[in-house]
């Protein structure tokens, strides 16, 4: 059997279902292999487009999402997706081509040292560099992608490897389930003692909180004990926010009043919290906290972020066990003091509702798609300043109802990571929100979407503005530079793609035409155009509001 041959059967034995990708000369094999197989291959406009497609794959499914590019600039392309993913812990096999091993040792046409090049932003690469070794590499690269945290690990094929013979009693490696570590019951003991004195304890949720089923223990464990729950970007739905205890989320560079709860609480309880996500310095700037941390692995050192104990092990796991050891337990804590917490930041929420003859705005616009989107349904944010509002208002009701990239964070994900998440689910609700900044990067990504038959909702909040830029340079400095830029007609533009297109006038049409964009069975584009003076002024009040807390 040919190397190509084996390693696509090698990636069915992975239960692989799509190859997201740009193919090139290099990959002619590898693309021949996979015509007969059951792996379908999708060709997309840019391979970054195909990278983030596998990355929200992996996200939501777990499972490993794999990418493909030629050698060179192919792979050079690929690359931000697959930092992203490996940065916002999502899972992903990237596979790219090379040149014949026979040319590799000079100068010669699109060579360039691919595997130095994925090192820094993968957990593990390498090149195929003989036949014998396909069925390890794929399996090692796949087991490494998924187990804990989750990443993105890389292969490269050359073209040459490609057309070797492979010996035929080499067979794909069946994956066979690895349990996650159980926790030490002695560190679990210790967390309790913790709890058994704490009167005002919080949840910091991280994205790890909302993998591997945690989200279900962690709800039985903070509804059963009163104990309220924020979450990061990434954690957002680890408990749902229509809960009594959910504090929504904690996140912006600026006090947010979710703040008051953390300066209260005497025990955090960080679940799956992910330091490159948010750094401690904002939420324990002195580094007085004390803090039980759980998680599949043991703490980042850090000098705000150093607690009282770490249980490593499986999260849900330990939330589990946690749950089994207090069941009759009742605590002394207070019940009340988060109350009034969540009703401020729900109200503040509620406030930015948009009414007759308002202009839009992006938290106004947030609160229409949160009333239209079912519970189930999803949100897949792009990154700027609509990430900030999406974050901070978006009720989130169940894991991934809410995709955020917050380890790389980059421009640019919303629009193929809707792709990927239509593709998992074809009948989910879904929308991708994203900035005009952040739709143009990837916007090439709509004839995709319309080849494919999926179906999602694309929002532009339209400020011909890098706005989340302009913002923080006005924070700074009063004024804004280098961030305006001019758009084309997106109406028209989706329109050239065969897609359904809105650009509502009043809020009423926004309501209107939101409503059936997101009902509809088929691909839509809503224009907004937004007012972003909000972005200034929450600053302001959030401002004011700390100096005149009594
Ligand atoms: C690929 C990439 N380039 C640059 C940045 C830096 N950056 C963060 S937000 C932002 C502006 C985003 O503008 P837009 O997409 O229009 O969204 P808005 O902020 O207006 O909501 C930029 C340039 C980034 N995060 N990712």
């Amino acid at each position: 059997m040919k190397v190509s041959d084996l390693f696509v059967k090698c990636l069915e034995n992975e239960n692989v279902k799509y190859i997201f990708g740009v193919p090139g000369e290099e990959n002619e094999d590898l693309l021949y292999s996979l015509e007969n197989s059951s792996i379908q291959f999708v060709p997309t406009r840019h391979e970054q487009g195909a990278a983030f497609m596998a990355n929200v794959w992996g996200r939501i499914t777990g499972r490993a999402g794999v990418c493909l590019s030629t050698l060179g600039p192919g792979a050079t392309n690929l690359l931000t997706g697959v930092a992203d993913a490996n940065l916002d812990k999502a899972p992903l096999v990237a596979i790219t081509a090379q040149g014949g091993l026979w040319r590799l040792h000079h100068e010669s046409h699109q060579n360039i040292d691919i595997v130095n090049m994925f090192k820094p932003i993968t957990k593990w690469n390498t090149n195929i560099s003989s036949p014998k070794i396909v069925a390890e590499v794929i399996r090692k690269a796949v087991k490494i992608a998924e187990f804990e945290k989750p990443g993105a690990t890389h292969i490269e094929l050359s073209e040459d490897m490609a057309k070797e013979m492979a010996d035929d009693n080499q067979l794909p490696i069946p994956p066979k389930r690895v349990r996650r570590p159980s926790p030490d019951y002695k560190s679990i003991n210790h967390a309790i003692e913790l709890l058994k004195n704490a009167r005002r304890p919080l949840v910091i949720a991280g994205n790890g909180a909302i993998r591997k089923l945690a989200s279900k223990h962690l709800t039985q464990f903070v509804t059963k004990h009163n104990i309220p729950v924020t979450s990061t970007f990434m954690g957002k739905g680890a408990i749902a926010d229509v809960l009594e205890q959910s504090l929504l989320s904690i996140g912006l560079g600026f006090k947010d009043f979710v703040m008051q709860a953390v300066e209260v609480a005497d025990l955090i309880l960080a679940i799956g919290y992910d330091i490159a996500e948010y750094p401690p310095q904002k939420w324990n700037p002195d580094g007085s906290k004390k803090i039980i941390h759980i998680d599949f692995v043991p703490a980042e050192v850090y000098a705000q972020f150093n607690p009282e104990v770490e249980i490593v092990g499986d999260i849900s796991g330990v939330i589990w066990e946690m749950n089994q050891k207090l069941v009759d337990r009742n605590f002394e804590f207070d019940r009340e003091w988060y109350v009034p917490i969540r009703k401020q930041i729900l109200n503040d929420i509620k406030s930015y509702d948009l009414k007759d003859g308002d202009e839009f705005t992006i938290p106004g616009t947030v609160n229409i798609i949160r009333e239209n989107l079912q519970h189930d349904g999803l949100i897949v944010s792009d990154v700027g300043s609509h990430k900030l509002w999406i974050s901070r208002n978006f009720m989130t009701c169940c894991p991934n109802g809410c995709i955020i990239s917050n380890g790389l964070a980059s421009m640019g994900i919303s629009l193929p990571g809707a792709i990927a998440a239509s593709l998992i689910n074809p009948k989910r609700q879904i929308v991708a929100a994203m900035g005009d900044g952040g739709f143009l990067m990837n916007s090439q990504e709509l004839e995709t979407a319309k080849r494919l038959g999926v179906n999602f909702t694309t929002v532009i909040f339209n400020d011909n503005d890098y706005g989340l830029i302009s913002w923080k340079q006005k924070m700074s400095k009063d004024r804004s530079v280098f961030t305006r830029i001019s758009n084309p007609d997106f109406k028209v533009y989706a329109e050239s793609f065969g897609i359904n297109a809105y650009r509502p006038k009043t809020v009423a049409e926004l309501k209107e035409q939101l409503n059936e964009a997101i009902t509809s069975d088929e691909l839509s584009l809503v224009e907004v155009r937004v007012n972003t003076n909000v972005n200034i002024e929450l600053v302001e009040k959030l401002k004011k509001y700390w100096e005149e807390r009594p």
